[in-house]
């Protein structure tokens, strides 16, 4: 912390979540690299904009299944910013559903872990937890960085609750999460969970809001991950979105991470303000792409080359105006309309992808069969079968 902050009290750190290291790791190298680029972004911008530390609402890791080169480097960039920030920005962690996943490879798991719990073994961050049975007045332990357990933290003026993923219980835990939480610290309390609020997103399990408004009498900020959409209710309650798109359909969502600033206004009666700054991260273009079919195609060569066409004309207008680096190149999505080919149902899609990506500054590319004559709102280019991967 500077010098003239810690005279005026201010606190500053980055609510970031649903990181989802691992995603497209065996699809698309250079896509997976995003997401750790995502996690590298985050902590350069811990150092830059001076935070006392780094919450991370869980779903850290897409799964369990994590390739070497993937772990490599995120250990090596965990541990270049403990060894360049001297260890003075803490990086506090939650499991999210991603992050405890019961299968691997298909096969079930019978012992709970997650790459988080090897990542807090070599002290590269912490991470909370609770256990869920325990009374209410030790639901809450202090974390011992030798055992390397506790579900509360405190740094400075600033006090973190936090438990892994709590599923179904959560809703029934939160009364007595609220009783855990002390009032008498009069410190800023800050709680971290996985969870969701019902309605922020539609058709997705959530938490009603007014079983969660019991606990703003105890948090001044609930920390929360899960949902991909971006959301804050109330001045209290704050989701930042995932770091990037997970899939498809949350291409065009709202996300980021929120850098927040605490004031204290008084030493009488801990009074605290605190103001929050939405920062959006540099996350890979999604391009959406329509092509009709004006007529019955009889082979997949006529197809490729009234594709190539089309991809010619739509990127060569980007190649003349931007020069751009493959780190830079679009994810694309082909959406193919118009008259059905006589043969669509073997169609190759496989190379159809193929030759597009040889040709074409793309990244990665999917394809949506939508053989319709009419033309529908935008909504139909989604595909249906598309799951939501939160
Ligand atoms: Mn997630």
């Amino acid at each position: 912390m500077l010098k003239s902050d810690s005279k005026n009290q201010k606190v500053r750190f980055i609510h970031a979540s649903d990181i989802h290291l691992g995603t497209g790791q065996y699809q698309s190298p250079i896509r997976s690299d995003d997401f750790l680029n995502v996690l590298k972004g985050i902590l350069d911008l811990a150092i830059t904009k001076k935070v006392k530390f780094i919450l991370l609402g869980g779903d850290v890791f897409s799964s369990l299944d994590l390739l070497p080169e993937q772990l490599t480097r995120i250990v090596r960039n965990l541990k270049d910013f403990k060894e360049k920030t001297h260890n003075s920005i803490k990086i506090i962690t939650i499991e999210g559903n991603h992050d405890i996943r019961k299968y691997s490879r298909g096969a079930r798991i019978l012992r709970r872990q997650s790459w988080l719990r090897f990542l807090q073994e070599l002290d590269l961050l912490i991470l909370l937890d609770i256990n869920p049975d325990a009374p209410t007045e030790n639901l809450f332990q202090t974390y011992d960085y030798k055992t390397k357990r506790g579900g509360k933290i405190r740094i400075g003026n600033v006090t973190i609750y936090g438990s892994s993923y709590l599923g179904r219980k959560a809703e029934e835990m939160l009364p007595k999460i609220r009783t855990g939480i002390s009032q008498s610290d009069g410190t800023f309390n800050i709680l971290l969970q996985h969870f969701g609020i019902k309605g922020q997103m539609k058709n997705v399990p959530g938490i009603p809001f007014y079983k969660v408004r019991p606990l703003q009498d105890r948090i001044n900020y609930l920390a929360l991950g899960h949902y991909h959409l971006q959301y804050k209710i109330g001045g209290w309650i704050f989701n930042p979105g995932s770091g990037e798109a997970v899939s498809s359909v949350e291409s065009n969502y709202k996300r980021g991470i929120f850098l927040v600033e605490i004031n204290k206004e008084s030493d009488k009666g801990n009074k605290f303000s605190f103001d929050v700054r939405n920062i959006t991260l540099k996350n890979r273009e999604h391009l959406w792409y329509t092509i009709y079919f004006p007529q019955i195609f009889q082979t997949e060569n006529e197809i490729i080359s009234f594709i190539n066409e089309k991809l010619i004309k739509k990127f060569s207008n980007d190649i003349e105006n931007r020069i751009l680096t493959p780190s830079q190149n679009p994810i694309l999505y082909l959406v193919l309309r118009g008259i059905k080919p006589l043969f669509s149902g073997n169609l190759d899609l496989k190379l159809l992808q193929d030759s597009i990506l040889k040709k074409f500054p793309v990244v990665s590319i999917r394809i949506y069969e939508k053989y319709v004559e009419k033309i529908k709102t935008l909504e139909t280019y989604i595909p249906n079968n598309n799951i939501l991967n939160i």
